[in-house]
């Protein structure tokens, strides 16, 4: 159900799913969260979806007064009303298949956009995985890739809390440590990992890039830097574009800015801490380095993952063992047939000409263009949008034509397990199965080399309710009432898994006879590590800085606090809040607040608060938390109600993202908070 994609055993007693617990024998099985362990609840649930809905009811009312129809019925409806819009006026939209199981479908989803022609996929990428994975290619061509916590000796946990969000991969750094591996956490909250980490930096949020630019400084100036590693694998020593001296030197001038006092001034973090946490990585190697969640919903983002990805290559660890590898993946076919799409339709994909380093190069846009474009029909109309799941109207920012587009959409369908804020906007709502009754192919489980090579077919283990059918089976509807058949194995979803298969090694037979999962003989090895950039052509081409200048950000005397959020336990996102068992574990929107917070305003633990941005307002309860850097508020997202707002991104501001990426400032927002009564549930 998240990207743990944690090895599992499912009883199933009569048809009905009872109990699901950890396979220990699984490379990713040796614990499971709640999540899991109450999947039987979600199964069952009595709001889930079961047949195709239609609106009778006009868009904004609060009752879309559903009429439920066959799929017959559905899919000649959206075939119709698809062709009228054709691909280019028809946007797409997808869940993140790192906090969902859509990753079953996820390839074949991005089929049908690529082979159809639409220019625009609506994703999370750009305050998810963008910056861990496509950012640190501006500066190494390839993703911060994965520590190898088996031979690392130090391990930097940035903005990333595996205990809650990914529990395979917090296993291995338990092992790590057990082995003597050394662990730094830099997170304004001391959650999950950090309290049994060596070294504790709790940076204000937002403030990442100041701490990575003086990490660089320090390691310059008194040791630490892999000279040999950077003359063999970096520009470190070629001329600077810009001087008349190295592009190391040029670093070494530019970091300077960045002297420990300015450091621990600007990221709260004591400078006795940044000496201790720069001697560690000097002596200590090799060293690793995970970063996700935390860094990568900043206003600045591109510039924070640079100064990140510059602050590691330093350390030489890069690609070796011990430091971050790639590892070598199952071969397959690939589907998903981005190679298809015309460099034309590229050029039409909304945002592109502001970032082409971006999302956007990839069809992957926001809604904030989205909801734009609708409304303004600029550069061109759009008036069809097809999603498969996702609740981008609470899990992305606010944005001011939100309800004006999605009243405006000729046709909005969207497949979901329930009807959630998003969903009821659409003219045709489309029941989906969960991971639990289709098939699912997880082709690499990431952790470490073994579990990389992993691969599982899930099978359908219970009958999906009603009429509720997997993703994959609707692409394959839908590209059948599109008249793309012939791309899509002529309507064969199993012909389709076996080319998938095909390289790998492995077959369908031989995956379905061996339920756990095998090890994939043929892997796709990535061989030489890419030479290094620490002054960024790309970005200098596209006036950007070629060494990275972060600008802290305006601090407004009315706006005395720092606001920040993070995944918990029992959630993913807006999903979840559903689940009886879990809703008890946190029955409503909690307030972290620093104790230095809770004294100037006077709150107690249980008091309700509203917290003010820019933006507007939103309630929650409080609770103080004393492992939280100073002037730190850290909230729980994902949550709405009809009545108030508890909405945490409806107080993000939408217009406010990294200029490179798009990326929304969704931590380290500026705000005040008073109490006030919470309306009565
Ligand atoms: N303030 C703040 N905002 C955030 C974040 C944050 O940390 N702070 N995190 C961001 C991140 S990292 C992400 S990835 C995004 C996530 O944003 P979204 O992708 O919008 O995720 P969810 O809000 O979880 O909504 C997922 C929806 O998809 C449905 N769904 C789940 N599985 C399936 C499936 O298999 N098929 C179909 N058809 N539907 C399914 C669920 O029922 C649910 O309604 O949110 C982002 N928003
Ligand atoms: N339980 C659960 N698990 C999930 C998900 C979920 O919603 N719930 N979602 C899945 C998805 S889509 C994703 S992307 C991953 C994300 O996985 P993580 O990256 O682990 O997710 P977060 O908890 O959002 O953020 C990580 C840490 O960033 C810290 N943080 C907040 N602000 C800052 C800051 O300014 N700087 C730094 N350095 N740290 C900061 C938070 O305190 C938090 O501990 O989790 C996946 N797994
Ligand atoms: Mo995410």
């Amino acid at each position: 159900m998240c990207i743990s994609r944690c090895g599992c055993l499912a009883t199933v007693e009569d048809g009905k799913l009872v109990r699901v617990s950890a396979d220990h024998d699984h490379p990713t099985g040796r614990a499971i969260c709640v999540k899991a362990k109450t999947a039987p609840q979600l199964v069952t649930h009595p709001d889930r979806l079961t047949r195709p809905l239609l609106r009778t009811r006009p868009k904004g009312d609060p009752d879309p007064g559903w009429r439920p129809i066959d799929w017959n019925e559905a899919l000649s409806l959206a075939g119709e009303r698809l062709r009228a819009a054709g691909p280019e006026s028809t946007a797409f939209a997808v869940t993140t298949p790192s906090g969902t199981a859509v990753a079953d479908s996820f390839d074949w989803i991005l089929r049908l956009v690529h082979i159809w022609g639409s220019p625009n996929l609506v994703f999370a990428t750009e305050n998810c995985n963008w910056h861990r994975d496509f950012s640190p290619s501006l500066t190494w061509g390839r993703s911060f890739g994965m520590p190898d916590y088996a031979r690392t000796k130090t391990i930097l946990l940035w903005g990333s809390n595996p205990a809650a969000t990914w529990l395979a991969h917090a296993e291995r750094i338990r092992a790590a440590q057990r082995r003597g591996a050394n662990l730094i956490v830099v997170d304004p909250r001391r959650s999950g990992l950090a309290s049994h980490a060596d070294i504790w930096l709790a940076v204000k949020p937002g403030s990442d890039a100041a701490l990575a630019l003086g990490l660089i400084h320090l390691m310059l100036t008194k040791g630490g830097v892999d000279l040999d590693f950077l003359r063999l694998h970096s520009d470190a020593f070629s001329p600077c574009p810009d001087g008349e001296c190295s592009v190391l030197e040029r670093l070494t001038e530019h970091a300077a800015q960045w002297p420990p006092g300015r450091v621990a001034s600007v990221t709260g973090v004591s400078e006795e801490l940044l000496y201790r946490t720069a001697t560690m990585i000097a002596e200590a190697k090799p060293v690793s380095l995970y970063t996700w969640a935390g860094t990568c919903q900043q206003q600045q983002a591109t510039v924070t993952a640079r100064c990140i990805s510059l602050f590691y290559a330093l350390t030489g660890s890069l690609g070796q063992p011990g430091g971050n590898r790639w590892f070598a993946k199952p071969r397959l076919n690939d589907i998903a047939a981005f190679d298809q799409v015309a460099p034309h339709l590229r050029d039409r994909t909304l945002g592109i000409k502001e970032r082409p380093l971006g999302p956007p190069s990839r069809g992957w846009i926001t809604t904030r263009d989205l909801f734009r474009t609708i409304v303004s029909e600029q550069p061109y109309p759009i008036r069809a949008l097809v999603a498969f799941g996702g609740n981008f109207i609470v899990s992305k920012p606010a944005t001011q034509y939100a309800e004006a587009a999605l009243a405006k959409l000729d046709f909005f369908i969207q497949s979901e397990l329930f009807e959630t804020p998003s969903a009821r906007w659409a003219d045709l709502l489309l029941p989906a199965a969960s991971c639990w009754e289709r098939q699912g192919l997880q082709a690499g489980f990431f952790v470490d080399e073994a579990a990389e090579a992993h691969v599982q077919l899930r099978r359908a283990l219970v009958r999906p309710p009603g009429d509720a059918r997997s993703d994959t089976a609707i692409v394959f509807d839908l590209a059948r009432v599109l008249g793309l058949s012939e791309d899509f194995f002529n309507g064969d979803q199993e012909a389709g898994l076996a080319h998938i298969l095909a390289p790998s090694g492995l077959s369908v037979e031989a995956l379905r006879s061996h339920e756990r999962g095998l090890t994939a003989t043929n892997l796709d090895v990535k061989g030489q590590l890419p030479v290094i950039t620490l002054w960024s052509k790309a970005l200098a081409r596209l006036g950007e800085d070629a060494l990275p200048i972060w600008e802290p950000p305006a601090s407004p005397p009315e706006f005395p606090f720092l606001l920040t959020s993070g995944k918990t336990v029992p959630y993913c996102h807006s999903q979840f809040h559903q689940i009886e068992t879990l809703r008890k574990l946190e029955p409503e929107p909690v307030a972290e607040l620093a104790p230095d917070v809770a004294a100037a305003r006077k709150v107690r633990p249980g008091d309700t608060i509203v917290i003010r941005t820019a933006v507007g307002e939103v309630y929650f309860r409080a609770t103080i938390n004393s492992g939280l850097s100073a002037g730190t508020i850290w909230a729980h997202y994902g949550w709405w109600r009809a009545d108030q707002n508890i909405n945490y991104n409806a107080v993000m501001d939408g217009e406010c993202f990294d200029v490179v990426s798009g990326s929304n400032a969704l931590r380290g927002i500026a705000c005040d908070l008073t109490k006030r009564e919470l309306l009565a549930t």
